[in-house]
């Protein structure tokens, strides 16, 4: 009985609010309740300061603004050899063409191997009504089980596990020459991608510390540039020269949650002379 009239009591609470906000600005009730709740709930800190997941307030399961990773071609694809060794190197790109964003969070929640620590994925809620993320209004979120974090010294940043797979194969062939099936990245927005996205918004996230939120907007993507350590194939010795198909794909593990996972992957068409590459026939990776 105690639990129940508590709940009566904060309704009651939240209805005057709304009715309040209601006179002020000669609204009807109807009206006020369609106005995004932060502003009856009064201020809050700004979204980036917060720990706001899980809000308190219900949010309806059915408005989770969700992300949809999609992998670009990769671009600035080059070799170099070392040791006699030839390294295929490669820019990969990942964007988010969702409403929502891709967010992680570190908070350990479950185990991960030594030195790694566990992120949840947020989800927000279209607390606001109009379809898409808006850090202002929508700050309904929940928390799925993400992956790990771990720390990557050479880029000096930690970086969320399993976030690409790279994969060449010869052009008409099914089985890869070579792979790398587990990349890890720091998720944050480096470029605006308006033509992989319904909605345009201002970037987001960028800090890739031990304990920071990071993730990608939609209409933004997360670019790994050719120079970063480890960002290459190595080239098996024997590989003869020919068409092949650089394949990267996001989220090749399925650990976050997203609108469509069929589309994360795009095809790169190369042509491997020696320790020289060029652009590829478009239809030799079809
Ligand atoms: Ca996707
Ligand atoms: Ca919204
Ligand atoms: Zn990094």
């Amino acid at each position: 009985m105690q639990v129940t009239s508590r709940v009566l009591l904060h309704v009651t609470a939240g209805s005057a609010a709304c009715a309040l906000l209601a006179g002020v600005l000669g609204m009807s009730r109807s009206d006020a309740e369609s106005l995004p709740r932060l502003a009856v709930h009064g201020a809050r800190p700004a979204a980036a300061e917060l720990p706001p997941y899980p809000d308190p307030r219900p949010a309806p399961v059915n408005a989770r603004l969700l992300p949809n990773l999609r992998s670009l071609p990769a671009e600035d694809v080059g070799i170099r050899v070392e040791d006699g060794q030839r390294q295929l190197w490669f820019t990969s790109i990942i964007a988010n063409a969702g409403l929502g964003p891709a967010e992680v969070v570190p908070d350990g929640v479950r185990p991960c191997p030594a030195g790694q620590r566990h992120a949840s994925q947020v989800l927000y809620h279209d607390a606001g009504g109009n379809g898409y993320y808006e850090p202002a209004v929508d700050r309904f979120a929940s928390r799925r089980t993400g992956g790990c974090m771990l720390d990557h010294p050479e880029h000096d940043h930690w970086h969320f596990d399993a976030m690409a797979r790279y994969t060449l194969t010869s052009a008409g062939r099914q089985s890869p020459v070579v792979g790398s099936n587990k990349v890890s990245f720091c998720l944050r927005d480096n470029r605006e991608t308006p033509a992989a996205s319904p909605v345009k918004l201002p970037k987001r996230y960028g800090d890739c510390g031990r304990d920071k939120v990071q993730g990608i907007m939609p209409g933004w993507a997360d670019v790994y540039d050719t120079d970063l350590p480890d960002q290459h194939l190595v080239l098996p010795a024997d590989l003869p020269d020919g068409n092949y198909c650089l394949r990267s794909e996001a989220d090749p593990l399925q650990l976050l949650l997203e609108t469509d996972d069929a589309d994360n992957a795009a095809v790169r068409p190369v042509r491997i002379s020696g320790s020289t590459v060029a652009a590829g026939p478009p239809a030799s990776c079809g």
